[in-house]
């Protein structure tokens, strides 16, 4: 059995919850998982010990090894459970399989910056409209587990005003409200992210009228990937929740099609009907493609598109990343092999002074035509690196490299990806549970 723990608003843990229920439901996962409610004592007793870190999801198996970040789980239980795999054979699928990676990476640490503001913008005390109560609940839900629901509320209430400021979120901002400012996300640039989770939406709503997922009629690691985003921020919280099933119903509809809990909105194991000669039932399958993904290593168009908003605004910032997190490991400020920042949602506290401001890990980036500066990620090297390996694989053979190559030169930018091995050679770095440190 393992062991998954997570909260349900959590960006990543819905990855990876989404991620386990599959395998489970198409009987790729016998031994099943628990899904554990990652409370303080747990995050501070068990979690943090064992990886450095009580951030979720982690997942625990049944051998007693911890597995920290959505990725890795993911990467885990393939290793081990390939009955029915979610990132297709990188030799037989190299576009697809790329696809996926490209599309997870992006979901995972761009969209990430529109989904936390969201959150926390139609939380401030003078916006409309305005979620906080829905917002305090499913916080307090977590850090006062099992009291009587006003003070599960008042707890969230609370953790908002003592850890993150909520009432000066604009005057002085700290905790959540500080970590946006880390990524970028301030006054000038908040709208141009929101712009850019509102194209990637326009983009899904065409590729989901077509495909029920994102290579078709199965979901893969991309479709999780954008789970993190679309569940337990942009679909769960009440005022984008509104916004998505108003104008975006056919990704709604896809959100609850990915977590596997809606008849209409049809899954994966799931069969339609239809009524033969005797009007006995005759399965078929439930979602398009004939309940696969596509033949022949084809990526449409439509998830073309979204790849193209990869190339277009996140690349540059991870191109800038790999230098950047180059130079500072060079730098004095750095012991070689030793601890780089690991986190997402903002600055890392040993690192803050590096991360903020104008520091050795800040750099330039762009969205939506506006400049700004945000922190350098060096976890953005890893995931990086993950797909340096993916991307060898996928060259290995003569016709592999053609048709990688073919395909990435279609976008502007595409090509660059092409020298990541060598644009990687100085910033290397090693994941041990949480941790991040340099490779001498
Ligand atoms: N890269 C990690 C990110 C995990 C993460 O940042 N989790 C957030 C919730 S979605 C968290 O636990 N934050 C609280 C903390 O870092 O202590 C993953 O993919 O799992």
């Amino acid at each position: 059995m393992y062991r998954l723990f997570s909260w349900e608003h959590s960006y990543f843990s819905g990855k990876a919850r989404a991620y386990l229920r599959y395998k489970q439901r198409m009987g790729d996962l016998s031994e099943g998982f628990e899904d554990v409610l990652a409370t303080p004592e747990l995050m501070m007793g068990l979690l943090t010990p064992a990886t450095g870190s009580g951030a979720v999801p982690q997942m625990l198996t049944g051998d007693k090894q911890w597995v920290q970040d959505s990725s890795d789980i993911i990467d885990f239980i393939e290793a081990r459970h390939n009955k029915v795999p979610v990132i297709p054979s990188v030799h037989d699928a190299p576009r697809q399989t790329l696809a996926s990676y490209l599309v997870e990476l992006l979901a995972d640490e761009w969209l990430v910056v529109p989904g936390f503001w969201e959150r926390w913008h139609y939380s401030v005390p003078d916006v409309e409209p305005n979620h906080v109560d829905y917002n305090a609940m499913q916080w307090g839900s977590v850090f006062a587990a099992g009291a009587p629901g006003n003070e599960r509320l008042a707890a969230g209430a609370g953790l908002f005003e003592n850890m993150f400021g909520i009432s000066q979120a604009r005057t002085n901002p700290r905790g959540v409200y500080a970590g946006l400012v880390h990524l970028g996300c301030t006054e000038a640039t908040e709208q141009a992210w929101w712009a850019s989770m509102e194209n990637v939406l326009g983009l899904l709503d065409m590729h989901f009228d077509a495909h029920d997922f994102l290579l078709g009629g199965l979901p893969s690691l991309g479709d999780f990937g954008l789970f993190g985003p679309l569940y337990a921020h942009l679909y769960r919280d009440a005022t984008t929740g509104f916004m998505l099933r108003t104008q975006h119903p056919i990704v709604s509809e896809w959100v609850e099609r990915t977590n596997g809990d809606n008849v209409s909105a049809r899954t994966y194991d799931q069969k339609l009907y239809s009524l033969g000669a005797d009007g006995d039932l005759v399965a078929r399958p439930a979602t398009s493609d004939g309940g696969r993904w596509l033949p022949d290593d084809r990526v449409p168009p439509s998830l073309n598109a979204i790849v193209a908003v990869f190339f277009d605004e996140m690349w540059p910032m991870l191109a800038s990343t790999m230098e950047k997190t180059a130079t500072f490991i060079a730098s004095d400020a750095h012991e070689p092999g030793g601890a780089l920042p690991g986190k997402t949602f903002g600055a890392d506290r040993p690192w803050y002074a590096h991360q903020t401001g104008d520091g050795a890990l800040t750099h330039d980036f762009e969205i939506g035509g506006i400049r700004a500066r945000r922190m350098v990620t060096p976890y953005h090297v890893w995931m990086l690196q993950r797909l340096a390996g993916v991307l060898a694989e996928a060259r290995s053979s003569e016709a592999g490299r053609a048709s990688v190559t073919t395909w990435l030169e279609q976008f502007p930018n595409g090509g660059e990806l092409l020298e990541l091995d060598d644009r990687l050679a100085d910033c290397r770095v090693r994941k041990e549970g949480a941790r991040l440190f340099s490779v001498r």
